[in-house]
């Protein structure tokens, strides 16, 4: 059976949780879509983050490559097109503070994601769930992880559906603040549905 790498990240700034660890717990060894799912939590430090992501495509071999982010004041599903060979934003969980240097001295200046963004899209809408395409998937650990999975198999010259969806926040980040947020079950049938596009 194929396989699908989805990927998490754990809590970082001031969010108490990471609604992306939830959903990739809960589908961790799951199959859909003809793909058995292997699922890993990423931490949110520039120096870890990449390299163990880069270590897990080396281990899994997977068939195709999702990872989840949360967008914090996203109000909707958004499949990312491009990441950037850029590292900058506030402080990681290690205490990092980044500043506008590249992930990869001779690394292109971004890259765009092979997943089938359009189709996921459609189908979140047509399901009733609000998704769009996004054109920045920022340059914080999100679009960190997601250029080292491009940039892997761009020089490996493996042609392997890869790429980024951020999540807006869920119920629970947004009692105490003033973002728009979505249940864990439906963040969780976003994704679903969108693993069910590959
Ligand atoms: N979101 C952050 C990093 C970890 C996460 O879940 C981002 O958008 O870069």
């Amino acid at each position: 059976m194929k396989r699908l790498l989805l990927t998490g990240f754990e809590p970082f700034l001031k969010h108490p949780v990471n609604p992306t660890e939830n959903i990739v717990k809960k589908l961790n060894g799951e199959q859909i879509n003809g793909y058995q799912i292997i699922s890993e939590i990423l931490p949110v430090e520039f120096s870890k983050s990449g390299n163990r992501f880069v270590e897990l495509l080396k281990i899994h071999q997977p068939d195709a490559v999702i990872s989840l982010g949360l967008a914090a004041g996203r109000d909707r599903i958004t499949p990312e097109r491009i990441a950037i060979n850029c590292n900058d934003g506030p402080v990681d969980n290690q205490g990092y503070k980044p500043n506008g240097e590249k992930i990869f001295e001779s690394g292109p200046d971004g890259y765009f994601s092979n997943l089938p963004l359009q189709r996921m899209v459609k189908t979140l809408k047509e399901q009733g769930l609000p998704a769009k395409i996004s054109n920045t998937a920022g340059a914080y650990l999100c679009n960190n992880v997601m250029y080292h999975g491009l940039h892997y198999f761009s020089e490996q010259q493996q042609d392997v559906p890869s790429g980024f969806i951020h999540i807006p926040a869920s119920h629970q980040l947004a009692v105490d603040s003033n973002i728009p947020s979505w249940s864990d079950a439906d963040l969780l049938r976003a994704v679903q549905l969108a693993i069910a596009c590959l």
